[in-house]
C-alpha cells in the first residue's frame, strides 16, 4: 500500500481551550511520529511526499473566501501588533446574530470557525495544506491504480466545514480526495468515516450531492463534540437527500455495538453503487483514548481493517483522530494491515 506523508506538520501546534484553561493541544507532532515510528516497523510503504497543494481543487469543497482567510490569517494576526502564539476566537455568529461577513480579524476568527479548540499559529497554514496535498495524491493513486493508499495526515480535516474551522481541522481532507476521485472519473464516492466523533464537516461539505456520499459512526452529540451536528434524522437535502447516514452510539459503546453499526454502514454503502472508498480513519474509539468514551481494543482495528477490505473497493484511508499518541501508530497498523498483501 502506498504510504503518503509529510514533515511540515511539525511547525503547527495548536492551541485549545480546556476546562478555562489554554493547553497545548492534545493533537500534536506526536501523533505524526507515533504513527511514521509504527510504519516503519511494521514495514508499511514505501512513504512518498505529496505532490503540491492543489488550490482550485480545495475550493470545489471550501469557500474561496475562508480558503482566503486561512492562508492570510497568520499575517494579519502578526502585522495587527498580537503577541500571542495563535490566533483564536472568542465568539461566533450564534442563534439571532446575522452571518454578515465582517471586516476585523477577531471577528472572522469566529465568522469562520466553530470551536475554541482550533488555533492558527505561524505553521498551521502550511501544515494544512501539506494534509490536504496528502490526501489529493493518495487518492490520485488509487484512482490510477486502483490500490489502496494511506494518506497520513495531521492535521486531521473531517471536522472542517464549507467555510469554518474547528476540532483540530481546517481543510477537509477526506473531502478533498473524494473531489479529486469524482475529478478523475467515479461516479459515486462513499466516504466512511469511523472516527470517534461525528465527521460535521464532510457532511456540511457533501449534504445536497448524491454523487459523495457520506456514512458516520459516531458518538451521540448530544453528549459529545462537535455537539450541533450528527443526529439520526440528518439524511441528506435536494438532489442529496438519502446520501447521508448518520449511526450515533452512547458513551460507553463496546464493540459488539460498534461493529453492528459498521456492518450497517458496509450494507448501506454496497446498495449505493458506490465505485470508491474514502475512509475517514480514526483511531479515537480505542478503549484507552484520553478524550474519547468507546472501548475498543487493538484487535478490534485489525477487524475493522478487514471489513474494510470486504468492501471490495478502491480505498483511500485518510487519518484523523486518535489521541493515546503511545498506542496510536499501532493501532493505525492494524487497520492498515489488512490490506498488506496489496
Ligand atoms: C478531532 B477528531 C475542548 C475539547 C474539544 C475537540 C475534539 C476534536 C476531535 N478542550 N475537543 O475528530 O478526532
Ligand atoms: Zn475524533
Amino acid at each position: 500500500m502506498l504510504i503518503v506523508s509529510s514533515d511540515a506538520h511539525r511547525h503547527h501546534h495548536c492551541l485549545e481551550l480546556d476546562g478555562a484553561k489554554l493547553i497545548d493541544s492534545w493533537e500534536g507532532p506526536d501523533r505524526a511520529d507515533s504513527i511514521d515510528a509504527a510504519l516503519l516497523v511494521a514495514g508499511l510503504g514505501p512513504s512518498v511526499e505529496p505532490e503540491p497543494f492543489d488550490r482550485q481543487l480545495v475550493e470545489r469543497v471550501h469557500l474561496p473566501d475562508y480558503v482566503d482567510f486561512l492562508s492570510e490569517a497568520w499575517a494579519r494576526w502578526v502585522a495587527g501588533g498580537n503577541e500571542a502564539p495563535a490566533a483564536m476566537a472568542f465568539g461566533w455568529p450564534a442563534r439571532r446574530f446575522r452571518s454578515i461577513r465582517p471586516r476585523h480579524l477577531n471577528a472572522q476568527l469566529g465568522f469562520y470557525s466553530f470551536a475554541a479548540d482550533c488555533s492558527i499559529g505561524a505553521g498551521t497554514w502550511p501544515a494544512a495544506q501539506a494534509s490536504a496535498a496528502m490526501a489529493d495524491t493518495a487518492a490520485r493513486h488509487v484512482a490510477e491504480s486502483g490500490q489502496p493508499a494511506f494518506a497520513r495526515c495531521r492535521p486531521p480535516g473531517h471536522h472542517a466545514m464549507r467555510d469554518q474551522f474547528g476540532g483540530y481541522c481546517y481543510v477537509n481532507n477526506a473531502a478533498v480526495a473524494a473531489e479529486r476521485l469524482i475529478e478523475l472519473g467515479a461516479a459515486r464516492v462513499a466516504i466512511l468515516d469511523v472516527d470517534y466523533h461525528h465527521g460535521n464537516g464532510t457532511q456540511d461539505i457533501f449534504y445536497g450531492r448524491d454523487d459523495v456520499i457520506f456514512c458516520s459512526i459516531h458518538a451521540d452529540p448530544l453528549v459529545e463534540f462537535p455537539y450541533f451536528l450528527g443526529h439520526r434524522d440528518e439524511t441528506g437535502e435536494g438532489p442529496g437527500e438519502g446520501s447521508n447516514l448518520n449511526l450515533p452510539l452512547p458513551h460507553g459503546t463496546d464493540a459488539t455495538a460498534w461493529f453492528e453499526q459498521l456492518d450497517r454502514a458496509a450494507l448501506w454503502i454496497k446498495a449505493s453503487g458506490a465505485e470508491m472508498l474514502v475512509v475517514s480513519l480514526g483511531v479515537d474509539t480505542f478503549e484507552h483514548d484520553p478524550i474519547s468514551r468507546f472501548r475498543l481494543s487493538r484487535s478490534d482495528f485489525t477487524e475493522i481493517g478487514r471489513r474494510i477490505v470486504d468492501l471490495d473497493l478502491p480505498t483511500v484511508l485518510v487519518m484523523e483522530g486518535g489521541y493515546a499518541t503511545e498506542e496510536l501508530g499501532k493501532n493505525v497498523v492494524e487497520v492498515l494491515s489488512g490490506f498488506s498483501d496489496t
